[in-house]
């Protein structure tokens, strides 16, 4: 399999917990760059901190691993020194929504070619189980002993109105959508979100009684629907998967490269 020329072995066993859906995300990300004929020295990959973070270990691509919640900053400056690289940048709930919330949004507006993965198990993982601004309300965590009362963002519904050009939504269970959209979303030019809706046995499952990392991936399955379906008409508690923003916008390192060559023209 020449996805294995993608990974440093020398980095395993991972850290991940059995049953943990990061592994899931690293494996169909891993077919999307296969499937899309990129060489690594193409790819740099950043991370901040988290379980799902730790994924650029993994990785035999250029990988920046840096501090929580920065990733896209440091992504960010990556891009517009190097624009012709491919920047990958997965993150946590917490470290994008969180800590990162601000970045994020930036990172949106400015629509730089950057793909943003949110790996979204509701839950800090590598911290021990404390909630996050996508847990929702009722949820139990060990900062939320009798349940969490803050409404969840929507990371799709909040990506769209900070400006990402490419929005799209899947789950550890739908591993081949996840891997197309994975790959669409390294084509697009622009900032491109995928949030992947990924399951934490030991933390999420485990306290809000959801079972094990089987019952988690069937509940993915049981209340997940593909985007502008029926079934969600009639059931609106379902979440929608798919494609929810795909256009064409200036992207920012074109637009400042712009800038500069008005600027050694001394034009204005
Ligand atoms: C500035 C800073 N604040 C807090 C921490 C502690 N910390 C490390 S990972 C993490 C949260 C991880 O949760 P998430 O980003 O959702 O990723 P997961 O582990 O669930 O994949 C926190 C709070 C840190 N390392 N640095």
């Amino acid at each position: 399999m020449a996805v294995k020329d993608f990974i440093r072995e020398r980095f395993f066993p991972h850290i991940w917990c059995p049953g943990c859906g990061h592994g899931i995300v690293l494996n169909s990300l891993l077919r999307a760059v296969e499937s899309l004929g990129m060489s690594k020295n193409e790819i740099v990959m950043v991370s901040g901190i988290g379980c799902s973070s730790r994924i650029s270990g993994y990785l035999d691509f250029h990988t920046l691993h840096t501090i929580h919640g920065r990733a896209l900053a440091f992504a960010t400056g990556v891009k517009l020194s190097r624009p012709e690289l491919n920047l990958i940048v997965p993150m946590g709930d917490g470290d994008a929504l969180a800590i990162g919330g601000n970045h994020f949004i930036h990172a949106a507006r400015r629509n730089i070619d950057l793909t943003a993965i949110v790996m979204n198990n509701r839950i800090y993982g590598m911290t021990g189980g404390q909630f996050s601004p996508l847990s929702g309300c009722g949820v139990m965590a060990t900062t939320a002993p009798f349940a969490t009362v803050d409404a969840g963002f929507d990371v799709v519904e909040l990506a769209r109105a900070a400006g990402a050009t490419f929005v799209a939504r899947s789950t550890a269970y739908h591993v081949q959508q996840l891997t197309k959209l994975l790959r669409d979303a390294i084509l697009h030019e622009g900032f491109s979100v995928v949030e992947v809706l990924t399951q934490c046995p030991t933390y999420f499952g485990r306290r809000n009684k959801m079972g094990g990392a089987v019952e988690m991936l069937k509940w993915f399955k049981e209340n997940t629907t593909p985007v502008g379906s029926k079934a969600k008409a009639e059931n609106p508690a379902l979440i929608e998967r798919g494609i929810f923003v795909q256009k064409e916008m200036p992207e920012y390192c074109k637009a400042y490269d712009q800038v500069i060559e008005r600027a050694q023209k001394g034009k204005k």
